[in-house]
């Protein structure tokens, strides 16, 4: 697979991104996604400046394979990030929830390959022109922050619509989701869900085991009065919040302050009930266990056995 554009313009083997999970993606997982040949990412979303280039210098330390940040563009130290991330030299980075304008200069100037994580075709043509080198179209099976578009529909829409390579995000964990995102038109694929049961995945034992156990209508959506729609596994968290949303007479503020914290409580403390475990759709798929190593190699392998397999048959008409 070493003349995927996306492996080219990265300088990585294989095309496989991992997601930038905000108090989850530290620089360990950053640095074993990328030492298995991925891209691995350090999320930028939960570090003040200081703290954000510790984990760099620790992942510099970990991997002499590119890794890149993401920068999650609600974050409150959003510009002590980019400042950072600047300064320490750091090759690629994907931005997400929120448009990137005011950032893409000071870090196209810096010389960072920036790759923004869009849920509209609109998003991704705006950001075509502003210089990004690749966008990530996000599906709303993922985990976390969502837009409204299923990765199906979303994919080939912005594959048709910019000239940059696409990366597909949301609902893929196997070898036929990476299959399938080629079919859709895209260059290479983003996860996130399949990397929180990854064995150098720091997230609290608690989540994990909540991720392994979960099937396939154990997620929901929250928080779309709010203007910031977030899937997580359902819980005690997810239900209240669903009930406070429902009822006219909570503000706006209460809801937030329901929100404030609730993911660093899942995946830190391991308060499953109470916390928010931000999960994709996909993970009744995800059942065991693995290295970033057997995740990325197992996945490439069976796409490309897959593919393989029914490249020159006559599988739709007979
Ligand atoms: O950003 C994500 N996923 C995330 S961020 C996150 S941290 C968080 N914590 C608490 C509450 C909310 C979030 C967890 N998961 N994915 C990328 C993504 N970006 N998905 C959707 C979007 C998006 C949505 C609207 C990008 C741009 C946008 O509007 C742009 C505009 O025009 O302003």
């Amino acid at each position: 697979m070493n003349e995927n554009e996306i492996c080219s313009l990265l300088g990585i083997e294989y095309p496989v991104i991992q997601g930038g999970m905000a108090w989850i993606a530290d620089a360990e997982l950053a640095a074993a996604v990328s030492n298995a040949g991925g891209l691995g990412l350090i999320a930028a979303m939960n570090s003040n400046g200081e703290q954000l280039r510790e984990q760099i210098r620790k992942a510099k330390e970990l991997t002499d394979k590119p890794f890149g940040v993401n920068l999650m563009l609600m974050s409150p130290y959003i510009d002590e990030a980019v400042q950072v991330v600047c300064q320490e030299n750091i090759q690629v980075v994907t931005t997400g929830a929120g448009n990137p304008a005011k950032y893409m200069a000071q870090l196209q100037e810096a010389g960072v390959k920036v790759i923004c994580v869009v849920a509209s075709v609109a998003l991704a043509v705006m950001v075509e022109r502003m210089g990004a080198c690749a966008v990530v179209a996000e599906g709303c099976e993922s985990g976390g922050h969502v837009g409204e578009t299923t990765t199906m529909a979303l994919v080939p829409q912005v594959v048709d619509a910019v000239n940059i390579p696409v990366i597909a995000a949301g609902g893929i964990a196997d070898g036929r989701g990476l299959a399938a995102a080629f079919m859709l038109g895209a260059k290479a694929v983003q996860m996130g869900t399949r990397f929180l049961t990854a064995k150098e995945c720091n997230v609290h034992e608690n989540y994990k085991q909540k991720v392994l156990a979960a099937k396939d209508r154990d997620t929901i959506v929250t928080g779309k009065t709010l203007g910031h729609p977030v899937r997580a596994l359902k819980n005690r968290m997810t239900r209240d919040f669903q009930e406070k949303e429902k009822d006219p007479n909570t503000t706006p503020q209460e809801l937030e302050a329901m929100g404030a914290g609730a993911l660093r409580r899942a995946a830190k403390e391991g308060d499953v009930r109470y916390g928010s475990c931000m999960c994709g759709q996909i993970a009744g798929l995800v059942n065991s266990e693995n290295t970033c190593q057997e995740i990325i190699e197992g996945i490439c392998e069976d796409a490309e056995r897959r593919i393989q397999e029914i490249y020159g048959e006559n599988c739709v008409s007979v």
